[in-house]
């Protein structure tokens, strides 16, 4: 198959990002200047995502009584609405990227002139979704995008994504990119986590299911 790639630049909201983001990830804003350079390569479709919730959205830990309603310490255990013998386990957060407000924008800095296709995710106020494929149930899928459609119409072979939060969203639309049957790449320096500490695991998670993390440099070289 031709060498065909695309960028996927994953959840570059202000919500994410210091220094008013509601889920400020350390050094988030850091990576702009990196994803502008490689907006600025030949890639066959650049799409940027955006976590984008309804206010009564099951991750926000404010829809959910106390005690076990922490934001970022609290899991809780949600069911597959259509198959309830299907669960996940998922953390809770602060309001994030609810639909409509300043945190739920790209990064004023972000080109996305650069940029053919905004995704957005989230929306079904039942079930998580870092993926931007897909919510984590599978048998069915409640939500699903259309970026794998967006993907293989254009013939793309090979995914390189970047952005927030490494450890969540990145994590899980890399995951899903390589399952969908493409090629997929993490550009290293164009990617931040919440919780530094995760990276070794999410990259062990990569390389049982071969997606790499690539360096900047290298991007360069080959696209
Ligand atoms: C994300 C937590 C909650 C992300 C989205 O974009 O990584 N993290 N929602
Ligand atoms: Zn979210």
């Amino acid at each position: 198959m031709a060498f065909k790639p695309a960028l996927v630049i994953v959840d570059v909201q202000e919500d994410f990002c210091p220094p008013n983001g509601s889920l400020a990830v350390p050094g988030g804003r850091d990576i702009v200047p990196t994803i502008n350079k490689l907006l600025s390569l030949p890639f066959a479709v650049k799409i940027a995502t955006k976590d984008f919730h309804p206010q009564d959205h099951i991750s926000f830990a404010s829809n959910h009584p106390p005690p076990n309603n922490v934001p970022f310490e609290s899991m809780i255990t949600i069911k597959n609405p259509e198959n309830p013998d299907e669960t996940e386990e998922t953390r809770l957060w602060p309001d994030h990227c609810v639909q409509g407000t300043k945190g739920s924008e790209l990064l004023p800095e972000l080109d996305i002139s650069q940029v053919q296709h905004i995704v957005e995710k989230g929306h079904d106020k039942r079930v998580e979704m870092y993926s931007a494929f897909a919510d984590p149930f599978t048998k069915p899928n409640i939500s699903r995008s259309n970026l794998a459609k967006l993907l293989s119409d254009a013939h793309i072979s090979d995914v390189y994504v970047v952005g927030l939060a490494a450890d969540y969203c990145v994590k899980f639309t890399a995951l899903d990119a390589q399952k969908e049957g493409f090629k997929t790449w993490v550009v290293g320096e164009a990617t931040k986590p919440v919780d530094d500490s995760s990276i070794p695991g999410v990259y062990d998670e990569y390389e049982k299911v071969g997606v790499k993390v690539i360096g900047q440099d290298e991007v360069f070289r080959k696209v």
